[in-house]
């Protein structure tokens, strides 16, 4: 390490000391002192949490409060988060430390690393930056940077790298996300606003007034152990009432989940081959309209295009009529019950709740656009009760919204001019700089949908269609990461991997060694949550609480705040621009002050509330959350009402003012893969394909005990683990068949990739369909053989279609044999060569 390090001098002699922030900041009458025994409040993601801290050490960490009897495990690993699988310092990849301009970027993942200064690594970085934006232009420096991080509205790496990246001179960023690619895209064009990101009906109407329950692709049970913001677990709650009520539940998933077993006999379980819904709504609604049963003044008043739809339903234009026996074929639902959930459904109050995992898939974008046709036909849009809701399963959707205040947070400012190493000040200022103003627009010019990333590595000048419009890829030659794990969460591994080292330059902020940390040039250790300050809400649609995220424990090794990085960053790379980033100085608990009054004003203005929110200081030296009150009028809150009480006045986002069945926007673009109207797809990868690849239908549903990939570090995997591996669910008789049983380990495998995974057998999955979650570490550097069963080794990296381009990550086939020999080590929570493990 000492040669690496002289080494590196040696190419850094030019780079100069800059003073960095202080690591710790102390305000007045602010207690930002640690407790070393006792009690500390925070909130993360995954809830409102206490920790239990002795000698300066977290023992223990446990929900703040506990509102439903359903546990979530991912409360209590706090102290495996702050303590396992650190990046302790700075450290930069052997031969980018050699020779930055030809740093042999297909050693990325396998390369020795180095620990180099904090300050060096900085320099490094800043000049590196300017050098690519110089020779490429800024459009080739890429700080998409998606990803979940951590909570909080100041620590957000994603706002903070973006506001450094501004204000530097520009860069290229990414459209959507990973979660919902197709609906939030296509939603608008069919009611007028994005659905899946948006309040619902309200809980205790659905208690009161449905019949009937639809959970349509979705595991709540599971996928509410989180939120955005921080979850205020009501959501679970609400799932207990719904369990407890004598109403009718449905479960459409090949997949017995979390949620199935939650419910028990309760439920009635219908599982269609995955990726079939489509036919499945298909067939029902073609059931429902030649027998009459629908709503047709709904049609007639509330829709437009019904009439142009119908010749696809009826099969006048393809000479398919969409019957249910049709239907039955596609999905593998028997007849009888698609035309019993058609029945019942009709003549019920329904609300037909559904997750995303759907529409992650090929043709994504058509489940949810078939569903509200679907519910347009049922008439019970805008009922108490009725309709469709698409956020049920998430972030407490549905949990009556709050009145109070709402926090402020950091933003991303905007692209700022640098001239002779000095910032001038905003682009958006510079009116008579024409250089300045051509930035100002390229970065969103060239930004092109997340899930397109390693598409556009591999191919900069090609152009995407998408949404009717044209995006050219940038040549992308520098790469930012702040809070994400494409390497593990983007589709189609082996080809993201051969995509990742096309750029010259990677940097990485990370906290632990994971995937995306490995196969950087620069990686910076960063704190955990738990080891800084910062504020955040609750909810997310609830905003029932502002909590105080009180820094747990001192900083771990030489781990630093992203804050601080950029800071630092800053100051290295032109005068002036640091008083910018940080607004002349502002230390992270003047941001949180900030932050706080944002909300405490607002909330002392409106004297009905009957809250007063104190000083900040006072606020925070109590350490507590402040709970605010849904209203009457919250509580009894129906989605699109207003709308269907008045569909003039209250006319929804769409160029007719109607929920579209047909949509003349789409019918303009003229694609091949997304129609005018809903229709049934064939995925390029599904069980019904004739010539099929492979025998498996691969599910990566999101994981239970995990979000995402954090927490695949912490002692919760052993309790999921089988033979050491990250689980693969498959069914009973298919096990039997392949010679597999429980406990064994096991390689599922494709033409584009292979894991190993452990076996677990049982009925709570169709015959043909496996799972394997979402998010385990991909661990096959090397060799390529993934040993610790990261999905996307196997998934497709294609769009959904050209109208979205979202990925579909539950589309593809895959093979399953028992692994034979012996088996190879798992490695994938060790640190990569030449840095020692702890
Ligand atoms: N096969 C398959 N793939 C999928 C999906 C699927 O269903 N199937 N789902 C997709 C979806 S919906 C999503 S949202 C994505 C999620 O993909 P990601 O958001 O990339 O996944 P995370 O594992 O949450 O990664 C967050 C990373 O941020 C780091 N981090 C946490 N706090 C901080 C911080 O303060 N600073 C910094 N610098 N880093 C921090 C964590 O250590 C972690 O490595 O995955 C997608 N991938
Ligand atoms: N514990 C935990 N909670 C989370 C997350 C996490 O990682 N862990 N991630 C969060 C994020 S970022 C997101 S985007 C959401 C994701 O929320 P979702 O997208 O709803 O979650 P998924 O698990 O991908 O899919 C939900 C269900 O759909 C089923 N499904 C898959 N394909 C099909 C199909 O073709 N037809 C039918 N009918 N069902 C199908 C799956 O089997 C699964 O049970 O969850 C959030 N909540
Ligand atoms: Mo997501």
């Amino acid at each position: 390490m000492k040669t690496n390090r002289r080494e590196f001098l040696k190419l850094g002699a030019a780079l100069s000391l800059a003073p960095m922030l202080p690591s710790n900041i102390f305000a007045n009458n602010i207690d930002t002192k640690l407790i070393k025994d006792g009690e500390v409040f925070t909130a993360a993601h995954w809830g409102m949490l206490k920790a239990t801290i002795k000698d300066g050490k977290i023992i223990s960490s446990k929900p703040y409060q506990e509102l439903s009897k359903i546990s979530n495990p991912l409360q209590n690993t706090m102290a495996d988060l702050v303590y396992k699988t650190r990046i302790t310092a700075p450290m930069v990849r052997k031969s980018y430390l050699e020779n930055p301009d030809s740093p042999k970027p297909e050693l990325r993942g396998v390369d020795e690393w180095v620990e180099v200064k904090y300050e060096d690594a900085i320099k490094l970085v800043a000049r590196e930056l300017k050098k690519t934006r110089e020779q490429k232009g800024m459009q080739s420096v890429f700080a998409g940077s998606y990803g979940w991080y951590s909570s909080g509205k100041l620590h957000n790496p994603r706002i903070l790298l973006h506001r450094f990246m501004n204000l530097s001179g520009g860069f290229t960023g990414s459209l959507g996300d990973y979660s919902t690619g197709a609906s939030q895209v296509i939603m608008p064009y069919v009611v007028g606003s994005i659905e899946v990101y948006e309040q619902q009906t309200s809980w205790p109407v659905v208690l009161e007034h449905s019949k009937v329950v639809v959970l349509w692709g979705m595991n709540p049970i599971s996928t509410l152990r989180i939120a955005w913001s921080a979850t205020d677990d009501q959501g679970l709650k609400y799932f207990e009432q719904l369990k407890d009520s004598s109403k009718e539940i449905i479960i459409i998933d090949p997949l017995w989940s979390e949620t199935g077993k939650f419910f028990g006999d309760k439920a009635r379980w219908i599982a269609p081959r995955p990726n079939t819904d489509v036919a499945m709504m298909l067939g029902m609604a073609y059931y429902l309209y030649t027998s009459g049963k629908y709503d047709k003044d709904f049609i007639a008043n509330y829709t437009t295009g019904f009439d142009k739809f119908l010749p696809y339903l009826l099969g006048k234009s393809d000479k398919i009529p969409k019957t249910i026996k049709w239907a039955s074929k596609i999905c593998g639902v028997k007849e009888s019950v698609i035309k019993n959930l058609a029945d019942t459904i009709y003549a019920n109050r329904t609300m037909l709740m559904s997750g995303w995992g759907m529409q992650r898939a090929h043709h994504g974008e058509q489940p949810h656009w078939m569903l509200v046709t679907l519910a347009s036909m049922l008439g019970q849009i805008g009922l108490p009760g009725g309709g469709f809701g698409l956020s049920y399963h998430y972030s407490n959707g549905g949990a009556p919204t709050c009145v109070g205040g709402v926090l402020g947070g950091i933003n991303a400012a905007s692209v700022g001019v640098i001239k002779d190493g000095k910032y001038q000040g905003l682009a958006s200022q510079a009116s008579d700089d024409e250089a300045a103003q051509s930035w100002l627009n390229a970065g969103t010019d060239y930004a092109f949908p997340v899930a397109r990333i390693a598409d556009a590595l591999l191919n900069p000048g090609k152009i995407l269609e998408h949404n009717g419009t044209k995006i050219t890829y940038p040549d992308i030659d520098f790469i930012y990461w702040a809070g994400g794990n494409p390497i593990t969460q983007h589709q189609d591994t082996n080809t993201n991997l051969k995509a990742w080292r096309r750029p010259r330059t990677i940097v990485v902020n990370e906290i632990y060694w994971t995937p995306t940390a490995k196969m950087a040039d620069i990686v910076f250790p960063v704190t955990t949550q738990y080891e800084r300050n910062d504020l955040t809400m609750t909810g997310d649609y609830s905003n029932q609480n502002i909590c105080p995220m009180k820094q747990v424990v001192e900083r771990q090794h030489f781990a630093k705040n992203d804050y601080e990085i950029f800071s630092d960053l800053c100051k290295a790379y032109a005068d002036g621009l640091v008083e910018a980033f940080t607004e002349g100085g502002k230390t992270e608990m003047d941001w949180l002050e900030e932050f706080y009054n944002v909300a405490a004003n607002a909330v002392n203005a409106n004297t009905a509330l009957g809250i007063t929110m104190p000083k900040f200081n006072e606020w925070w030296n109590k350490n507590e959350p402040t709970t605010f009150a849904p209203t009457l009028e919250s509580e009894s809150w129906v989605r699109m009402a207003d709308f269907r009480e008045d569909p003039i006045l209250n006319a929804l986002g769409t160029p007719s003012g109607l929920i579209e069945i047909y949509s003349q926007a789409i019918e303009n673009m003229n694609y091949d893969d997304c129609a005018a109207h809903p229709k049934w797809f064939e995925p390029a990868e599904w069980l019904g394909m004739k010539n099929k690849p492979a025998k498996f239908h691969l599910i990566t549903a999101h994981p239970t005990d995990r979000l995402h990939s954090q927490q695949n570090n912490t002692s919760l995997r052993d309790n999921y683990a089988i033979a050491g591996r990250e689980p693969v669910l498959i069914n009973a008789k298919d096990a039997v068949k392949l010679g597999i049983k429980q406990g064994d380990l096991v390689r599922v495998f494709n033409r584009r990739g292979e894991v190993l995974a452990g076996a677990e057998v049982s009925n709570d999955i169709i015959p043909g369909v496996v799972r394997l979650r979402e998010g385990a570490w991909y661990d096959g550097f090397g060799d390529g053989l993934c040993k610790n069963g990261c999905a996307n080794v196997l998934t497709l990296d294609i769009p959904t279609s050209k109208l979205s381009n979202g990925n579909i990550s539950h589309t593809g086939l895959v093979n399953i044999e028992k692994y034979q020999g012996n088996a190879p080590k798992l490695e994938a929570f060790n640190a990569p060569k030449g840095v020692k493990n702890i």
